[in-house]
């Protein structure tokens, strides 16, 4: 009898034929009767692929063991219930760090810079008529990382390399690192000439870079988003983008993913980017390679190899 998995959403092409060749697979977004498919999976899923899974849904799969998501964030997944119920769940950390931490650095690059405007500006034919401008650069600012973990580690390196200096902020002061910690944010961001958030989502960050934070990073203050949109004050960002009392934001990711505040698309000092941190082939395939290994791993009962719960 074939192990029997449900997938929550559509994956990397190349993990669904890997998931399909070990698995019997069913897919819950293509159903045309979720509830009847769940019902009907009830007695035999064991595994889930994928993410968005509520207490409520665990609750429809009795024989649910393992949920295996696919990205290093899992604040889709109720943990909490997970682990109530000795469920556990994996996530694809570190394979992603280097992508990652380059589409930061190329977020802050491109805003400083204006490139996406400079490419409209040549495409329209405006270079023989107009200056393009000045703006600024990363060389010799600060910039105030929050969440120095494996993906903010891999950003300060390179943040160092353009020759800025790294400042951080997290629950705990970690000594072996070598920048300045800041156990308050808002101070941090006061010192800051940019603020990288790449903390976590879910409820510890919520709207952890409040209205206080932005206005405390200022009208010189430049903000980028590679996290979560659950972490900033988006409506308070998008006011202060607006009226000039933040200098501009690079934003991968957004609250209510894949809409974008509409008055965003007609600020110049923003960059906006369709959650693309991590989605580069070698990247994405190592993460679905992880996702296929950790529940190859439960079933053949070893070790997962990156269990969160
Ligand atoms: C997404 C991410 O998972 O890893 C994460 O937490 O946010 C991304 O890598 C990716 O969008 C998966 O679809």
């Amino acid at each position: 009898m074939p192990i029997e998995i449900l997938q929550t959403g559509p994956l990397l092409a190349s993990c669904e034929a890997s998931l399909a060749e070990r698995y019997q697979v069913h897919k819950l977004h293509e159903a045309a009767d979720p509830k009847a498919l769940l019902a009907q999976l009830a007695p035999s899923l064991r595994a889930i692929a994928g993410g968005n899974v509520s207490a409520a849904l665990m609750d429809k799969l009795p024989k649910l063991e393992i949920i295996a998501n696919f990205g290093v964030g899992y604040d889709t997944i109720d943990s909490a219930a997970a682990k109530s119920r000795n469920i556990r769940v994996t996530n694809t950390p570190n394979v992603l760090n280097d992508a990652m931490a380059e589409i930061t650095i190329g977020l802050m690059i491109a805003l400083a810079r204006r490139l996406p405007q400079g490419d409209q500006y040549v495409r329209a034919g405006k270079w023989p008529k107009e200056s393009f401008g000045l703006f600024s650069e990363l060389t010799g600012k600060t910039v105030g990382i929050l969440g120095l973990g494996r993906i903010g580690k891999e950003i300060g390196l390179r943040a160092q390399a353009m020759k800025m200096r790294v400042v951080y902020y997290g629950r705990n002061r970690q000594e072996k690192e070598p920048y300045v910690y800041y156990d308050n944010l808002t101070d941090m961001a006061r010192d800051c000439d940019w603020l990288v958030v790449i903390a976590p989502g879910g409820k510890g960050t919520d709207g952890i870079v409040s209205r206080e934070v932005l206005e405390a990073l200022g009208p010189q203050g430049y903000l980028v988003n590679v996290a979560r949109g659950t972490l900033i004050d988006e409506k308070a960002m998008v006011e202060m983008l607006a009226n000039g009392q933040l200098a501009g934001a690079a934003l991968d990711v957004f609250e209510d993913e894949p809409s974008v505040p509409e008055q965003l698309f007609g600020l110049e000092n923003v960059v906006l980017s369709p959650h693309q941190g991590s989605a580069t082939h070698q990247t994405r395939n190592a993460m679905g390679a992880l996702v296929v290994a950790n529940l190859d791993a439960h079933f053949a009962g070893e070790p997962l190899l990156s269990a969160v719960v």
